[in-house]
């Protein structure tokens, strides 16, 4: 008999017919919550999920007796209860790689439009202010040349750290990370404390993982830290910045600007005053979503899920331990 699993990320044609050929597939369109009924009904049932963007908490493992693994469309995992997950044998799979290079030009693309205010500036020609040359009032700040601060340095943030080195001739400082001799002679990083580096760079850029260690790593204390003239800009998850502190800091001026692509609260809340300030901008939770990307995240999470369920070790895996517990059973 097959075994079953529930769907419900955008997977193509072609990889629904992949997932079809070896599973029995329940599929489930636009699913907001975990909590839905029909969803919770078919747990019971299923032996993997594939999907992404709903939280996973560890209660609902309770109504998944047959669960054996989980690929999810994403490289963050902030959505799994992992050692939930691993103390049940449950592997959980992500899509680490294949996105490293669209998210970094997400967050390059942020640094660009914060610091010569692109968005701001359409929109001053849209509305039709665009009388006479510009002045002073509209100058932006260069990028190239300046000091990159990355806060965290993994696949993604090196990546954001190659293109100001390479593309931007910047200098490139991280944090919150173990040394990486390899990138700091490729780049001519250099590895600094927290403090340091938000106190010594132009940008600085967020691509730590959230974690209960990391949630509100910047916050009031951190932000002050800032010179007033650099720009913050966050790729990796919005509560790893305290989204209040920060909303205060642009309105007193005490940093220039923002680039968000993640929030505290997705979508963000309508009562928000982050998308109408004209220093920041704001984006959707837009970082790995290219046509070409989003599907080589779909097809890693089948890969992954075809693998598992196989009793065969996905090509990506975040908890080592359940997969060895599973090949010792
Ligand atoms: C999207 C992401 O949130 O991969 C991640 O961790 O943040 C994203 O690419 C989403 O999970 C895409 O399906």
């Amino acid at each position: 008999m097959k075994k079953r699993i529930l769907a419900y990320g955008r997977l193509s044609e072609v990889q629904l017919a992949q997932l079809s050929r070896e599973f029995e597939v329940q599929q489930f369109h636009g699913l907001a919550s975990a909590d839905d009924p029909e969803f919770r009904a078919a747990l019971h049932e299923a032996h993997g999920l594939i999907g992404s963007s709903v939280a996973i908490p560890a209660e609902l493992l309770d109504e998944a007796p047959n669960l054996e693994a989980i690929a999810s469309v994403s490289v963050g995992y902030d959505n799994y209860p992992v050692a939930a997950l691993t103390q049940r044998s449950i592997l959980l799979c992500n899509t680490p790689d294949v996105l490293t290079e669209t998210t970094a030009d997400t967050g390059f693309a942020l640094i660009m439009a914060t610091a010569r205010r692109v968005v701001e500036l359409a929109d001053f020609v849209r509305r039709g202010d665009w009388q006479k040359s510009i002045g002073p009032a509209h100058f932006g700040s260069d990028v190239h040349g300046k000091t990159l601060g990355l806060v965290g340095f993994g696949r993604i943030g090196a990546a954001v750290a190659r293109r100001g080195a390479l593309g931007f001739g910047m200098r490139v400082r991280y944090a919150m990370a173990s040394p990486k001799p390899a990138l700091e002679a490729e780049l001519g990083a250099e590895r600094r404390e927290l403090d340091e580096l938000l106190a010594e760079s132009d940008f600085v850029c967020v691509t730590v993982p959230l974690s209960e260690a990391t949630r509100h790593l910047i916050g009031a204390h951190e932000l002050a830290r800032m010179k007033p003239s650099a720009i913050l800009v966050n790729i990796a998850r919005g509560p790893v910045v305290d989204e209040a502190a920060l909303i205060e800091s642009l309105e007193m001026g005490r940093i220039r600007a923002a680039g968000l692509d993640v929030f505290e609260q997705e979508p963000l809340s309508p009562e928000s005053p982050l998308p109408y300030m004209a220093n920041v901008v704001a984006l959707p939770h837009i970082g790995s979503a290219t046509h070409e990307t989003r599907d080589a995240m779909a097809q890693r999470a089948v890969d992954n899920l075809i693998l598992a369920l196989s009793g065969e070790r996905p090509i990506s895996l975040v908890n080592e331990d359940a997969w060895e517990t599973r090949r010792g059973a």
